[in-house]
């Protein structure tokens, strides 16, 4: 009897017609071959292997450089099961518009399948996924990303327990490019794309978008949400997850290098983008980062604002869309040198300033989180790591505060719902827009926001030994217009004052939005900060929490009477809060 695996890759093959189908084990001798071949067709660019072993160049299709979230639906039976928030489209209307896309699409190419495991090997919260394609880009991708071949198929065995998803790149015409999720029969097609999100489907496409849907029945958290560990001078780590929109230094946070490292504290990085998250016997929450490795995005990453993956990138990297060095090396804005002669732009012409950036602003790295010098020592731990901390934040110019905690879990849930950011220019074209981003999950929940909400009330009660919640804001600006927060290393005193909190020792006020630190609650030994920029990084001005509060109820009316009633109670007694103080 053909195992599910087997039926599925024959009836994939019977509509897409490939050349030949090839099996991925995920071995050397596999991912070596793959490299020759893309280097004979120009698919991969070998970097000058001196500087950069074992690492290549790809570019993308110049019509195809980043998700396309106008083009992703969620194709549920009933409409408001995908909600207001995400694209919808049938099942039988998705597969009758993009079946015709795949038919033939592999004629002359060849089909992978690449069973891959998000999650460690040996962990009981690990999923199986199947992704069958014709990019070998992918497949090369595939190998960094996740815990890719043999020990996939080993792992499944002859059960039909597995995610499948079907990709291929198609003509690559953004008319004929589909990114569908079918949560309920937990199926994926992907078409017309060959990029990072769009085609790297066990990333947002499987480990969000189908595994947020699986969380919901199971019981349990997938999140868009870093892991972190805080080592503290004695040697204890203390595990915090957090969720930033695009352009938050998410990535930065995951693997900073402390600015408090001569007293003892120090950053171990879990993951990067993703968490999945159980409630454990112990009455722990634990996370494990379903992915093996980092796909970041590489303008502005140098050695002040990530060291940590700037060493990771020394070799065996797969970089796309960056510039291209005479001498054979990378390049990117902000990457810490000025551009150098002979350089040549992500579409391989020779740059010039009048033609833009050298590198897309969406050029992006792929690399083996096992080579980050920062990666935590229990990152594979079967069990995950138990977290006692969740973070959410936003990029806000006034408004919220450097940092705040919830009063407790409903009122954290409410934080996350609210999660807004402003908007910069490299993501959206548009500079300073505020956009609503719940719990930072807006792209990647795959239902009902509404009922998405409700699963996070839900989960609350569940877990006996629950993270603290809190809200930071790196971005916050003077007057002048000017940053008040240094950032990067130094968030880690936001960090450290979290801890205490944790650990029951901070101080904090209780403002109607929640508990913000005094001003000696943090350490801000080395900093120049003057006492009333202090003031001034935590302050809560009534006036403007009340509109706030307003744009939030406004953003909630979306999902009319599915908003969860304890989201709606809580926006009220915010703005009462605001309105009398906090009694
Ligand atoms: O543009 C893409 O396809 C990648 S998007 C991405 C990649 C890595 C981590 N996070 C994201 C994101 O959009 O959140
Ligand atoms: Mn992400």
């Amino acid at each position: 009897m053909p195992s599910a695996l087997e039926k599925w890759v024959d009836e994939s093959a019977r509509l897409t017609k490939p050349a030949k189908i090839v099996y991925c084990d995920g071995s050397e001798q596999e991912y070596q071959q793959l490299v020759a071949e893309m280097l004979v067709t120009g698919q991969l660019i070998e970097l000058n292997q001196r500087k950069r072993p074992r690492s290549y160049l790809h570019r993308s299709d110049p019509s195809d450089v980043a998700r396309t979230e106008g083009l992703t639906f969620i194709c549920t039976r009933e409409r408001d099961d995908a909600g207001p928030t995400n694209n919808w489209m049938s099942p039988e209307a998705a597969k009758e518009k993009v079946r015709p896309l795949f038919d033939g699409a592999m004629r002359n190419r060849t089909m992978y399948v690449v069973p891959y495991i998000m999650g460690p090997a040996d962990s009981p919260y690990s999923k199986i996924g199947v992704e069958i394609t014709d990019s070998p880009y992918v497949v090369a991708s595939m190998r960094k990303m996740s815990r890719m071949g043999a020990a996939a198929l080993e792992r499944l065995g002859n059960s039909d327990d597995f995610v499948p998803g079907l990709h291929s790149i198609g003509d690559l015409s953004p008319e004929r490019r589909f990114i569908l999720h079918f949560p309920e029969e937990k199926l994926i097609w992907s078409v017309g794309s060959g990029y990072g999100g769009n085609a790297l489907l066990g990333k947002k496409c499987f480990a969000l978008r189908i595994a947020s849907w699986m969380a919901h029945d199971e019981g349990w958290m997938a999140e868009h949400m870093l892991i972190l560990g805080l080592e503290d001078p004695s040697g204890k780590v203390t595990y915090m997850a957090a969720a930033f929109p695009s352009a938050c230094g998410k990535t930065n946070l995951a693997m900073m290098v402390s600015a408090l490292e001569s007293q003892g504290y120090r950053v171990w990085t879990v993951g990067d983008d993703i968490a999945w998250m159980h409630v454990a016997e112990d009455g722990t929450l634990r996370a494990i980062n379903p992915e093996a490795g980092f796909f970041g995005v590489a303008p502005h990453t140098n050695l002040k604002t990530n060291p940590n993956v700037m060493a990771a990138l020394s070799h065996d990297a797969i970089f796309t869309n960056t510039a291209l060095a005479p001498e054979g090396d990378i390049w990117w804005e902000g990457i810490g040198s000025e551009p150098p002669k002979g350089l040549l732009n992500w579409r391989g012409e020779a740059w010039s300033p009048e033609l833009g950036p050298a590198a897309h602003p969406n050029s992006r790295y792929t690399v083996a989180a096992s080579q980050a010098p920062s990666i935590s020592p229990h990152w594979e731990d079967p069990q995950g790591v138990p977290i006692s901390a969740l973070i959410f934040g936003g990029r806000r110019a006034r408004v919220a505060p450097l940092v705040y905690e919830a009063r407790n879990w409903q009122h954290g849930v409410y934080m996350g719902a609210t999660m807004a950011s402003e908007t910069t220019a490299a993501a959206t074209g548009k500079v300073g827009v505020t956009r609503r981003d719940p719990m930072a999950m807006l792209p990647f929940c795959g239902y009902n926001m509404a009922d998405y909400f409700q699963h996070w009330l839900d989960m609350g009660p569940r877990i006996r030994r629950a993270p603290k919640i809190f809200y930071v804001n790196w971005f916050r600006r003077d007057a002048g217009g000017k940053f008040q927060w240094p950032g990067y290393g130094d968030n880690v005193r936001v960090l450290e004052w979290m801890l205490g909190r944790i650990e029951g020792r901070a101080d904090a006020v209780e403002t109607p939005i929640g508990y913000v630190p005094t001003r000696d609650a943090l350490d801000l030994r080395g900093l120049s900060l003057a006492p009333s920029a202090v003031d001034d990084l935590l302050r809560v001005d009534a006036g403007e929490w009340a509109e706030e509060t307003e744009q939030a109820g406004k953003f909630f009316d979306l999902f009319g009477s599915r908003l969860p009633g304890e989201i709606r109670a809580e926006q009220k007694a915010l703005a009462e809060r605001l309105t009398v103080g906090v009694k």
